[in-house]
């Protein structure tokens, strides 16, 4: 980022951000980027490589100035691993990072706050890390982590929006006993309640078209071999691209757990961590998107994205949109994921014809005149 950026900077999120300024240095600026963390046991493409391909965009432009300047950012943490909440180094940019984010914390009690101080930076100077008001949009290039590409025999795609989705946090509460001495029809058992909850959950998704639910972290106590589960913590993630049906499958998720855990003479709590609806791209730069992919050679090609990007987030204040990378074997979130060179080669291309699309285009002008 140094050599190509006049300005690398490290925001109060922790954001990696670095500057390549216009042919006008007071220009406004377009945010090119996507996230720098991933999940445990992940792949090497998921968020970084919107990063490297934004800086690539620089280096093909070899000092070339557009009548806009580029910002490329780093987003510090987007997949809500550690917190539970996601998209923090964003929602930063957005004036989201607020006081009930920044008191979130780790498994082992570590509050946001703390992680960024640790981290060496000073939460008090998180208002500064905010868009500018002339921020002319943000475009994020990510690889799609699914098979629709692939089954298109498609390597890019312009993303026209992002599904929605929920994550919560079921507690199932029973009581713990001997698992040789207590019969089973005086048993209070976490786990074996929670096993049933999970398979109402998946069969609600299965009857419901573009409807995903999953359970994916299970924590049970005291997790020993010969004792009766007291208790079992499990994640839920839904998710749809209509708010409606997503926020009517967590309400049936909720009730399901409410009557199972009253048959079985078991408690059941449950916490949202995350509501976010669904987000439309910008139509205009989607527009510019396809127009761009086609000139790689490619057939034009639009798609909403199951999974959740920093570009939902930045939506909210400033026009955004996705150039998707096909996923070969639609592994993500995984060591097996990965991306064809040709992908990367033809991403960087339409990147570029992006770019000169935008500096010439009379709509993006307009844009800048108002910025
Ligand atoms: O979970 C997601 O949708 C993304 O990987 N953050
Ligand atoms: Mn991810
Ligand atoms: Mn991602």
């Amino acid at each position: 980022m140094e050599p190509l950026c006049a300005e690398v900077r490290v925001d109060a999120a922790g954001n990696l951000r670095g500057f390549y300024s216009a042919a006008e240095p007071r220009a406004p600026c377009l945010l090119i980027g996507s996230h720098l963390d991933t999940v445990p046991n992940a792949g090497a493409y998921d968020g970084v490589l919107g990063v490297v391909l934004a800086l690539a965009l620089l280096e093909e432009l070899q000092g070339r100035r557009l009548p806009f300047g580029i910002e490329v950012v780093g987003f510090s943490e987007e997949e809500g691993v550690r917190f539970g909440t996601p998209f923090i180094g964003s929602r930063a940019l957005v004036g989201r990072l607020d006081e009930e984010l920044l008191n979130a914390h780790d498994a082992q009690g570590i509050s946001v706050r703390k992680a960024i101080e640790d981290f060496g930076l000073n939460p008090k100077e998180i208002s500064q890390a905010e868009l500018k008001n002339d921020t002319l949009g943000y475009i994020e290039l990510h690889i799609e982590q699914g098979p629709v590409l692939e089954t298109l025999n498609q390597p890019l795609a312009a993303v026209e929006a992002i599904a929605g989705q929920s994550r919560l946090e079921f507690t199932f509460r029973g009581r713990a006993n001997h698992a040789g001495t207590t019969p089973m029809d005086l048993r209070c058992d976490a786990i074996a309640g929670a096993a049933e909850w999970i398979s109402t959950v998946e069969r609600a998704a299965q009857a419901v078209p573009g409807l995903v639910a999953t359970v994916g972290k299970i924590e049970a106590k005291p997790g020993a071999v010969n004792v009766i589960a007291a208790e079992a913590r499990l994640s839920l993630d839904v998710r749809h691209s209509a708010d409606d049906i997503r926020t009517r499958t967590v309400g049936e998720c909720i009730r399901e757990a409410q009557q199972i855990a009253a048959r079985r003479g078991l408690s059941v709590r449950d916490t949202t961590l995350l509501n976010q609806r669904a987000v439309a791209m910008d139509p205009f730069l989607v527009d510019e998107i396809e127009r761009a992919i086609v000139k790689t050679r490619c057939k034009p090609c639009r798609m909403v994205s199951g999974a959740g990007h920093d570009a939902m987030i930045l939506a909210e204040k400033v026009p955004a949109a996705m150039i998707f990378l096909r996923t070969p074997g639609g592994i993500s979130h995984d060591p097996a994921e990965s991306v064809a060179v040709e992908d990367v080669e033809k991403a960087i291309e339409c990147g570029l014809h992006l770019l000169d699309q935008l500096a010439a285009s009379p709509e993006f002008q307009k844009r800048m005149n108002r910025a």
